[in-house]
């Protein structure tokens, strides 16, 4: 098989003194840190579509990335190619797992038959190369946004011709995703939104949303995919109010559609920032309400309000992040999705490579600082003391449900002498930070 980038040679770890660009200084796999080795911790898994199909065009220039499979004759010869080329990086990169949409890895073809026997076509071939590569799939997905049919959104389009072949191109990307063993199936509502309510019936929508999601789960017993589910919150863009608005909406949806047991949450760091939360919020949510399924690991700019999707390098987010996912004992079957692309500057082949080594060397660092902040037990013992006054007296028994307004009127009417104590966020944002300056 041709060798896709012959500049690049299997990335190995070297240590943090290393100045050798293409090693790892952190992303050490077979480390233990706790109770698992970091590759077991962070199942770092590539995204098809950044990765392999983006060209990086923006609304002011066209496509930039220039890739060892353009000259490619056709396009099935072209998605052959970026299997091969996927393989490989993955290989170099030491990457377990793999993400994709039916779209991104294989064309779509003018009617439905044919894009799902070109489908059948690139995961023959896939299956193969997993195979020979010990790769495995993460996650696998239904692109229903980019095709101009999903105009007025897939499941939530007014136009029920639509519903009926989203919930068919489902059908066929959760039986491959079963075939090649994917540990979960994404459901991101790239269109499930409006831009107005002028034109919209926001209650069939959600209703329809609902509806396919049943449908989703009845298919998945019949056919025994046992992956676990999982929905990717997102606020804005495409649409302007998008369903799966965040964490808290995406819970709420589920609850109120009966479909909570079915269902976890793949958090994408950027699509929190855009919700105007921090990555941790809605980790930590996810977390404490039992629906942590999969991480999306990507950075947005502070200063941009869209998805720029970058390679994640900011520690601090690691960090914390690392800590919730510690403290949920782990992501599995989940796992940590580069879902970022390198900028449309940075289009040489070797960047794709420089941008995951920088990626997976900062979850690495992370992974290791916040099992030091976990077992330093500081944190958990501070918030632990800032709540003792539930512990004990009447908090216990407001706890506990044994008393109600009268009595806790009887009480404040005696309890002349409130003390509060402080919250010390200073002294604790300067733990944090020693933690990461000194290990
Ligand atoms: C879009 C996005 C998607 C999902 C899968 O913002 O994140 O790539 O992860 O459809
Ligand atoms: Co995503």
């Amino acid at each position: 098989m041709r060798e896709y980038f012959p500049n690049v040679a299997k990335v190995k770890f070297e240590g943090r003194d290393s100045k050798n660009l293409f090693a790892f200084k952190y992303y050490n796999p077979d480390e233990v840190v706790g109770d698992k080795t970091m590759k077991e911790h962070l199942r770092y898994t590539l995204s098809y579509w950044h990765t392999l199909t983006g060209g990086g065009s923006d609304p002011f220039g066209s496509a930039t990335m220039l890739r060892p499979w353009d000259d490619a004759e056709t396009s099935i010869e072209m998605a052959k190619q970026r299997l091969e080329a996927s393989f490989e990086l993955m290989d170099k990169l030491d990457i377990e797992y793999f993400a994709f949409h039916d779209r991104d890895i294989a064309p779509e073809g003018k009617t439905l038959a044919e894009s799902n026997a070109i489908l059948d076509e690139i995961i023959d071939y896939c299956e193969e190369l997993m195979k020979k590569y010990d790769k495995k799939l993460l996650w696998g997905t239904a692109n229903l946004f980019s095709n101009p049919r999903f105009v007025h959104g897939a499941s939530t389009s007014c136009n029920a011709d639509i519903f009926a072949f989203s919930a068919a191109q489902i059908k066929k990307a959760m039986e491959i995703t079963k075939r090649l063993g994917g540990k979960n199936y994404v459901f991101w509502g790239g269109r499930e939104g409006y831009e107005t309510l002028l034109n919209t019936d926001m209650k069939l929508e959600q209703d329809n949303l609902a509806r396919l999601l049943k449908m989703s789960v009845d298919y998945a017993k019949e056919i025994g995919f046992e992956g676990q589910f999982l929905i990717e919150p997102k606020p804005k863009e495409p649409t302007k109010h998008q369903y799966d608005f965040d964490v808290a909406t995406v819970m709420g949806f589920l609850k109120n559609y009966g479909l909570d047991k079915d269902f976890k949450v793949n958090i994408e760091a950027n699509h929190a920032t855009l919700a105007q939360h921090t990555f941790q919020h809605e980790v930590h949510l996810a977390r404490i309400n039992g629906i942590l399924g999969s991480l999306d690991v990507n950075q947005g700019d502070p200063m941009l309000g869209w998805d720029t999707d970058q390679f994640p390098t900011n520690i601090y987010d690691a960090v914390l992040v690392m800590y919730e996912v510690l403290k949920n004992g782990g992501i599995q079957p989940g796992g940590l999705n580069f879902d970022a692309k390198v900028r449309r500057a940075s289009f040489e082949p070797e960047d794709l490579f420089l941008a995951y080594i920088a990626g997976m060397d900062t979850f690495a660092k992370g992974l290791q600082i916040a099992q030091k902040l976990l077992d330093g037990e500081e944190l958990e013992t501070f918030v632990k003391e800032r709540y003792s006054s539930y512990t004990e007296g009447i908090g216990a028994q407001i706890v506990e449900g044994s008393v109600g307004f009268k009595e806790l009127e009887a009480y404040a009417l005696g309890n002349t002498e409130i003390v509060n104590k402080s919250g010390r966020q200073e002294m604790l944002e300067g733990l944090v930070n020693q933690y990461i300056y000194n290990s």
